[in-house]
């Protein structure tokens, strides 16, 4: 398969690239180094050392002995996506080229629109750059489970669902009810594609994604190989941030109440369930819609798994309930369905109780590093605050 990943930069973008080359894919990688500069802007940087894309590109190759191609530019740019799907004629184009921060486009007008722009254009000129190209190429679309927020019904794996609304039967698509100005971008995201599906027959793989955890994946084996590792309270993500804190002898910062349940899943999890997706594309014209993640856990449970964890190592981890800054259910239903990945046959590896210990022992030589960046930490994103000062 020759695949085009944008975003190869990225968490898992990189991650994926990996994967994808050791099983033999071509891999062509487009990123502008959004992330890199967004997270700078923060006050953070990856707690784990990256390599600039250059580096990377060569120590896959003195790694692993694999070639991989890279374009620099940004994707919002329609002639830019364009010249790169004509001249490396992908089979599949796997879009992680987001802005994927909720607390990020939360501070502000300008990040509010900067993320809905960057979004939701970038996907625009992806489909059209398909179209012009070749229509049959495969889109695998990151989204995110969020999109739904927290509903008190099970959550489906179809775009559309049947519903009565005074009293007449029809279908219409699955309700959504974002918790941010980026997972709404989600939404919109896949809205755009249905409707492409529905005009011009795409073949699109929609993927609904719960938050990702770990430093690792098989083919991580090199400290030239890791993928970024952010921690901070704009760009980490929770099981991540709490293996740091504990890291860090810092109290884990559970919000609220604590009952916020999401579907969790390791990158190694992740890249797996990709890997399978991609190997096994839908029909052309079909638009396959995908739950991922393998375990459903609240932050409570959460803070527990770590805290046990930590204690394994020696380290004796506090939990500190926070003032929720986000606007969220922290007692709700959650139930999505997950019947397309173990179809395919999708098997967990790692429960977040077996990969704790290792991803905070992973953590552990770059204290001193991560610790230049403590202002970043401690929640100041607020949901409930119009701050254009920012
Ligand atoms: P990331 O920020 O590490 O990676 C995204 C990459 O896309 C970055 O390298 C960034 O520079 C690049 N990018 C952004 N806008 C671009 C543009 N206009 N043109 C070119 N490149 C651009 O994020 P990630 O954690 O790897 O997430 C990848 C995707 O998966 C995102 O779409 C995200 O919304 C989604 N997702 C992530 C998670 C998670 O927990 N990390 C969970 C569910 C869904
Ligand atoms: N949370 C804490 N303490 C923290 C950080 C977060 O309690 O220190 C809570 C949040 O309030 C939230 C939950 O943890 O209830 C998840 O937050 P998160 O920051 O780990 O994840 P989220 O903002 O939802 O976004 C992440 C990725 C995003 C992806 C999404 C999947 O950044 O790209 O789309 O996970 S999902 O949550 O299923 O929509």
């Amino acid at each position: 398969m020759k695949a085009m990943i944008l975003g190869a930069d990225g968490y898992l973008g990189w991650a994926l690239s990996l994967r994808l080359l050791s099983r033999g894919h071509e891999v062509i990688g487009v990123d502008n180094f959004a992330t890199r500069k967004s997270v700078k802007e923060v006050g953070s940087d990856s707690g784990i050392p990256i390599l600039s894309m250059e580096n990377r590109v060569r120590a896959v190759r003195d790694v692993h002995g694999y070639r991989m191609k890279f374009h620099r530019g940004d994707i919002t740019s329609y002639p830019f996506i364009h010249k790169a799907i004509k001249e490396d004629m992908p089979d599949t184009v796997i879009h992680f080229a987001e802005q994927r921060s909720a607390p990020y486009s939360m501070i502000n007008a300008k990040h509010a629109a900067y993320t809905l722009s960057n979004n939701v254009i970038g996907t625009i000129n992806l489909v059209y750059s398909i179209m012009a190209v070749n229509p049959k190429i495969h889109i695998l679309k990151m989204g995110t489970l969020g999109e739904y927020g927290t509903p008190n019904f099970d959550i489906p794996e179809t775009p559309f669902v049947d519903a009565r609304i005074n009293g007449k039967l029809d279908r219409i698509t699955c309700p959504k009810w974002a918790g941010s100005w980026y997972h709404w971008s989600k939404v919109h995201d896949t809205n755009n594609l249905l409707f492409t599906n529905r005009v011009w027959k795409t073949t699109v793989t929609d993927i609904m994604q719960g938050p990702v955890y770990g430093t690792r994946t098989k083919e991580i084996t090199d400290e030239k190989l890791h993928t970024r590792f952010d921690f901070d309270e704009v760009w980490g993500t929770v099981v991540n941030r709490f293996c740091v804190e504990a890291a860090l002898d810092l109290p884990l910062t559970a919000y609220g109440k604590g009952g916020q349940t999401r579907g969790y899943l390791s990158l190694e999890d992740s890249v797996e369930a990709l890997r399978l997706l991609l190997e096994n594309p839908p029909e052309k014209g079909d638009y396959r819609v995908v739950n991922q993640f393998v375990e459903l856990l609240s932050i409570n449970e959460i803070a527990e798994i770590v805290k046990k964890a930590a204690k394994r190592l020696g380290i004796d981890a506090k939990v500190e309930h926070l003032e929720n800054p986000r606007v969220e259910a922290e007692r709700h239903y959650y139930n999505p369905e997950i019947k397309v990945l173990p179809k395919l046959g999708f098997h967990r590896k790692l429960k977040m109780g077996d990969l704790a210990g290792q991803l905070i022992k992973d953590i552990l030589p770059y204290r001193s590093r991560i610790r230049r960046y403590k202002g970043a930490i401690m929640p100041h994103t607020n949901w409930r605050k119009v701050d254009n000062a920012r």
